[in-house]
């Protein structure tokens, strides 16, 4: 049992994840926590994993994260496909993967994709010229957030925000700020229940509740707008044409889930595609700023890539396999959930202790990432592992596992590839000094202070 009082001692909620790496020192690769009515068995090896998977049933299911559905029962609002469970999620989300995580969808999705990256790096040179100097210094994550945002807003619409152009619409700033105050607020949450907080009237339920209505208000209007433009039968017009209308689209023609249903997951989607990627791809441009020949052999992979595939995209990025390689090694060090977690349904056998069904077991994410005994180096930020004969056995878990892994997986690589690429074959990322930066938990790990990058034309 670890005591609350270690909790609080370490750091609390921000530091959640360092307390994780200790307590699997303290304790062993197997552990029991309870924090208020939290009770979890904690799991860090890749055969525990295996095992955990193994046992996580028809319609896996997840630690429930209240303040999440409270809003929604709160405001009446349908749960989508990352809060429903049983039978209701698998009828969801089996419609879902077909338009937004299925192999086959990719191709619709890279022409999208990447004409946003193209105008990242217009963006970027603007920047740099107006800079007055031959390169710009700076903290991208607000960027990065701008470019997420409208990554997946091309996917799921079809059609561009223009979120990388001179003015930025205050919605669109005040939906990403939304989104950032959501998971702030959602930690000290967690193990409250937030119905005792929304009784207290207490300030972190209101500033919930206020980033949800501004993200759902903003996603209700997109979807709107396309719901509307369907009906005059403009939408069709481009179906017609043989242009992709989006994901949003897709399923209103389909037809196949409730208008309710649909805005609810493509409003998750839309909340949960912004501080994702921007995170990671932050964290990536940062290892490569400290890590200058890494940096040059992936540049020169892409370049050749570029050269082989004469301009078929699709092929060009089967063809850069270091870079996908670069992005695994950002989630081990890097990775977004500070952990997975499964409700297991029938008994399971790890590290010789019984498991009873219906318990809730954690894989440490961030711990098993670190850890020497898994990952020989784990220091070290070195994508070729993923290439060697290194065992690859339930290691690379960074978007989760199974038929509930992350739903915008395909998105989310395909944007970030893309996003890569196109800074690669353009800057060179340099740092601008030393410090060593930290993770700090907010219900996504992010870093805890600000990266800032020097960016310069090759
Ligand atoms: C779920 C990670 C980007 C939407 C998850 C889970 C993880 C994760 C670990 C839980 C999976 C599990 O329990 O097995 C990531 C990472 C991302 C990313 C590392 C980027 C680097 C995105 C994007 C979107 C998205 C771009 C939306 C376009 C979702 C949704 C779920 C989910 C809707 C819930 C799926 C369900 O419960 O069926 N993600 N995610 N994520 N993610 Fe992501
Ligand atoms: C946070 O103890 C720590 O992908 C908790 O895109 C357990 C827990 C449960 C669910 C996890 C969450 C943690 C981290 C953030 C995750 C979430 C499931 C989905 C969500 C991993 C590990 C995320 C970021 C989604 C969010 C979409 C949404 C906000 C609309």
């Amino acid at each position: 049992m670890v005591t609350v009082y270690n909790f609080w001692k370490l750091g609390g909620f921000k530091n959640i994840h360092n307390i994780m790496v200790h307590n699997f020192n303290t304790f062993g690769p197997i552990y029991r926590e309870k924090i208020g009515s939290y009770d979890s068995v904690n799991i860090i090896n890749p055969e525990d994993a295996a095992i955990l998977f193994k046992a996580e049933g028809h319609y896996p299911k997840r630690f429930r994260v209240e303040p999440w559905t409270s809003y929604r029962d709160y405001r009446h609002r349908e749960y989508g496909v990352l809060l429903k469970d049983g039978e209701d999620w698998r009828s969801n989300r089996v419609v879902l993967n077909k338009e937004v995580i299925a192999p086959k969808v990719q191709c619709n999705f890279v022409p999208l994709l990447d004409e946003v990256g193209q105008d990242f790096v217009g963006r970027i040179y603007k920047k740099i010229e107006r800079s007055g100097q031959r390169s710009w210094t700076v903290d991208l994550h607000q960027e990065l957030f701008k470019y997420a945002l409208e990554s997946v807003g091309s996917v799921l619409y079809g059609e561009r925000f223009g979120l990388l152009q001179d003015h930025i619409d205050p919605e669109a700033k005040r939906f990403i700020d939304s989104i950032t105050v959501m998971f702030k607020t959602t930690t000290p949450m967690l193990y409250i229940p937030p119905g005792l907080l929304r009784r207290l009237g207490s300030r972190v339920w209101t500033e919930h509740v206020e980033a949800w209505d501004v993200i759902f208000n903003q996603a209700d209007r997109c979807i709107q707008n396309i719901y509307r433009e369907l009906r005059t039968s403009k939408r069709e017009d481009t179906v017609d044409q043989g242009k992709y209308p989006g994901v949003l689209a897709n399923l209103l023609m389909l037809d196949k889930l409730s208008i309710e249903d649909i805005k609810a997951s493509i409003t998750e989607l839309m909340a949960g595609g912004v501080d994702t990627t921007s995170t990671t791809l932050l964290w990536t441009l940062y290892e490569l700023s400290r890590n200058t020949d890494l940096q040059e052999e992936l540049r020169a992979e892409v370049l050749t890539a570029r050269q082989a595939s004469q301009g078929d995209l699709i092929l060009m990025l089967k063809s850069v396999p270091l870079l996908k390689a670069a992005i695994k090694e950002t989630l081990r060090l890097h990775p977004v959930a500070v952990n997975l977690q499964r409700y297991i349904t029938e008994d399971i056998v790890m590290q010789n202790y019984l498991i009873p069904a219906g318990t809730l077991v954690q894989l440490g994410l961030y711990a098993m990432g670190r850890s020497h005994r898994i990952f020989p180096h784990p220091e070290m930020y070195r994508p070729s592992r993923w290439l060697r004969s290194e065992s690859q056995y339930f290691r690379s878990l960074g978007f989760g596992f199974g038929p509930r892994q992350c739903l915008g997986r395909r998105i989310a690589e395909t944007e970030m590839q893309l996003f890569l690429i196109h800074m690669l074959e353009n800057f060179r990322i340099e740092k601008q000094n030393k410090v060593k930066v930290q993770s700090t938990f907010e219900l996504i790990l992010v870093p805890e202070r600000p990266i800032v990058l020097t960016i310069r034309p090759l």
